[in-house]
């Protein structure tokens, strides 16, 4: 079931919306014993919400099935976006089966392999943007509203009410809600969403526990980075649109946004692809990073935890071949020793 059918009663949609999906939604809520383990926590109170597993392999479709069904319903000359990767990669593939003009604005060299050859396979028309996401977004948000087009990056509204799907998900799957939630923050647009979709379900809410890299961390500093740096592509964002929204999900919770360097992400990357079995790209390790440093520091979470991987690690694969494996050569007739 798409993901609108499935939550219809809780989004702005009608019977006579264009319900545009791939099939998005319905993740899995994989137990992370070994995660916990090195956390200090108890077995069977660490769950990792793997946003991978969803069309495009990235939590991105949730709020790209709504906002390419408004668009639709309300009548476009096109999409357009700005982004780090994969927002493009969605808006791309929900255009495609839109039908719709898709026009992606992407930092000239900054965007994984991966994402790009999805924008690429969609038939989205592609602009290179000299200078970072920052200036992207505020390019693409001036040409859309001179030109007509809809602009589907988190700054529509309809891409956070998609997105907040993925809270009533986790909140089914435990039976309630989670004590803690530990996530990766960019552009804010997805903490924006898990907390509205958790204060709409109403009961007892989590902590939101947002991390940013330390070379792009502007709500930790307290002020715009004009050049942020980080291995995580997905996430090298200095000036987040939805800034406002998630500091109201830290205050409001009781959370917390802070910062985990790139040497913690890539660990987490990795620990996350052997131990656990889950391959998600760099910027999701971000939350289980945050998540290893406040345990460290002896300020561990009680309760139960979810860590949200927002994207599948095929994405970037530039980023796993730096982890050079242990190859060995096999001429065939000869003895092979295990
Ligand atoms: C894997 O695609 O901003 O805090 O342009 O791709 O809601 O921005 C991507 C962001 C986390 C951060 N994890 O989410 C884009 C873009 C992954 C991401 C984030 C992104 P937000």
């Amino acid at each position: 079931m798409s993901l609108i059918e499935r939550w219809r009663r809780r989004l702005p949609v009608t019977r006579r919306t264009p319900v545009v999906s791939l099939g998005e939604g319905d993740t899995p809520l994989i137990r992370a014993d070994r995660l916990a383990q090195a956390a200090g926590l108890e077995p069977g109170s660490v769950f990792l919400k793997f946003e991978g597993t969803n069309p495009t392999g990235s939590f991105k479709d949730r709020g790209m099935t709504m906002a390419m069904s408004k668009a639709l319903e309300q009548g476009c000359r096109g999409v357009l976006c700005a982004s780090t990767g994969n927002t493009a990669a969605s808006a791309s593939a929900y255009a495609a089966k839109a039908g719709l003009r898709c026009v992606v604005f992407l930092p000239r060299g900054a965007v994984a392999l991966g994402k790009l050859m999805q924008a690429v396979m969609h038939g989205a028309e592609i602009v290179e943007v000299a200078g970072n996401f920052d200036a992207a977004l505020k390019t693409a948000l001036r040409i859309a509203d001179e030109q007509g087009f809809t602009v589907v990056n988190s700054s529509n509204p309809f891409r956070i009410e998609g997105q907040k799907t993925a809270a009533f998900e986790v909140a089914e799957a435990l039976g309630r809600s989670p004590d803690f939630q530990f996530m990766p923050v960019g552009n804010a647009g997805n903490i924006t969403a898990y907390w509205k979709g958790y204060k709409e379900l109403g009961g007892r809410r989590p902590r939101m526990m947002g991390f940013q890299a330390a070379g792009a961390a502007p709500l930790v500093l307290g002020r715009p980075v004009p050049a942020p740096r980080t291995v995580a592509t997905a996430i090298r964002i200095g000036d987040p649109y939805s800034r406002a929204g998630a500091l109201a999900a830290r205050d409001e919770s009781g959370g917390l946004i802070g910062s985990v360097t790139d040497a913690q992400i890539l660990a987490s990357y990795r620990f996350l692809a052997r131990e656990e079995g889950v391959f998600c790209e760099p910027a999701s390790a971000a939350g289980v990073a945050g998540l290893l440093k406040v345990c460290r520091a002896g300020r561990g979470p009680r309760g139960t935890v979810v860590c949200v991987l927002t994207g599948h690690g095929l994405k970037d694969p530039g980023t796993a071949a730096r982890f050079s494996p242990r190859r060995r050569a096999f001429a065939p007739g000869r003895r092979f020793e295990l």
